[in-house]
């Protein structure tokens, strides 16, 4: 079937006991058995729960993958992967991640024992040249958070396949709509639902989605021997949020680049990061491996008085961390989301004090123009 129809139907069969045409939430914590190790394949609510089975199912059909696993949030989704890896083990990161991703690897597990490393994973070499004996995961994001650097996904695989090491790639940013690192050959998908899967806003999760048997069962023992599930609420809020993925994701394309063609013009922008437009260094990576360009950019206002400027006068762009609702959020990440990045990384990687994120939404496209326009006029010439 395709995308729309499975994201409607897959797991989200009409209930059998009551012909509900919508997925229960099953607010309950346990589950009565007939008679000992007797039951209808539930037990207790951490292990599995049928709101969050229905989501798994569903998850995993728009991935191209098997196996899909919901947890709290995208962190909790990110620290269960990483939860496959012992002491010693090395994880090959790519050099610009989502903040609080590399508050993890660097503040939290690098004192468990696992040893990161990063790499520009743009050029195949450099993460080539990166791998090392002991490397068990390389883990990127593409199109990165926030200045929407791609990397190869085939060849990422390839390489770290020969390195007999997995690659798992937050694919948040794109949603499986635009881009599925399984069928390309990435072992491991990882999603903040935050963002585009659920898109609407009101709720935080995070999925894990695998093809390989042998991966889905110690991810599916890590979920439940750590527990940081995804609620049945919140698991429901997401069913119902991918149903609309495909129309969502249209729209935040079109008015991505038409947003992105505005700002390339204007000229108090010094710099546009989206991989739709023809200055963008991997737009024909980006063409090969993606169905479409989606709603993230990043721009460049030359200074944080500038980029502050902008932040205060905007009107119906909202001042937000988060991305992927049906709403424009604005951020700047130097100061919200990647604040936890040293400023001389953040510098190097372009996170200058003049660089602001849109999350572009689906209003109409001339309204987020018209107000991105009247604010950028405020920025002294
Ligand atoms: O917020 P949470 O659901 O825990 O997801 C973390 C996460 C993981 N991966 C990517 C690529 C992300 O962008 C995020 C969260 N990002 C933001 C909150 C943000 O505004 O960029």
């Amino acid at each position: 079937m395709g995308f729309s129809t499975d994201a409607i139907h897959v797991g989200q069969e009409p209930d059998a006991a009551t012909g509900a045409i919508i997925v229960p939430i099953y607010q309950t914590s346990t589950f009565v058995q007939e008679d000992l190790g007797k039951h209808k394949g539930y037990e207790y609510a951490r292990t599995a729960n049928p709101t969050r089975s229905a989501l798994e199912r569903n998850l995993a059909a728009l991935e191209g993958g098997r196996f899909a696993f919901a947890f709290a949030s995208g962190m909790a989704a990110i620290n269960a992967v990483t939860s496959l890896f012992q002491s010693g083990d090395h994880i090959l990161a790519g050099r610009n991640l989502y903040g609080g991703t590399f508050r993890l690897f660097e503040r939290v597990l690098k004192g468990s024992g696992l040893v990161f490393s990063y790499a520009d994973t743009r050029r195949i070499e450099d993460l080539e040249r990166a791998l090392r004996a002991e490397t068990r995961l390389v883990y990127v994001e593409t199109p990165t958070n926030p200045v929407m650097e791609i990397t190869d996904i085939a060849a990422a695989a390839a390489a770290a396949r020969q390195h007999k090491a997995f690659l798992a790639v937050d694919n948040t940013f794109a949603s499986p709509f635009f881009q599925r690192p399984l069928e390309l050959g990435a072992d491991i998908v990882i999603h903040s639902t935050t963002k585009y899967l659920n898109g609407h806003s009101d709720g935080v999760g995070g999925a894990v989605i695998v093809r390989d048997a042998a991966l889905a069962e110690r991810l599916k023992f890590l979920q439940n021997a750590a527990g940081a599930i995804l609620s049945p609420f919140e698991c429901w809020l997401v069913l119902r949020g991918v149903k609309t993925l495909a129309v969502r994701m249209r729209q935040h394309d079109s008015n991505g680049r038409a947003v992105a063609a505005f700002l390339e013009r204007h000229p108090k922008v010094n710099k546009v990061y989206y991989p739709g437009l023809e200055c963008h260094p991997q737009r024909e990576l980006a063409r090969r491996q993606m169905k479409g360009f989606g709603g993230m950019l990043s721009f460049e206002v030359g200074s944080l008085e500038n980029a502050r400027t902008l932040l205060r006068s905007v009107r119906l762009c909202s001042l937000a961390e988060s991305l992927g609702g049906v709403e424009t959020l604005i951020s700047h990440p130097a100061t919200m989301t990647h604040a936890s990045v040293p400023s001389e990384e953040r510098r190097a990687l372009g996170i200058t004090d003049g660089l602001v994120r849109i999350s572009v939404g689906i209003e109409d496209a001339e309204d987020l123009i018209a107000d991105l326009d009247q604010a950028l006029a405020r920025i002294p010439a």
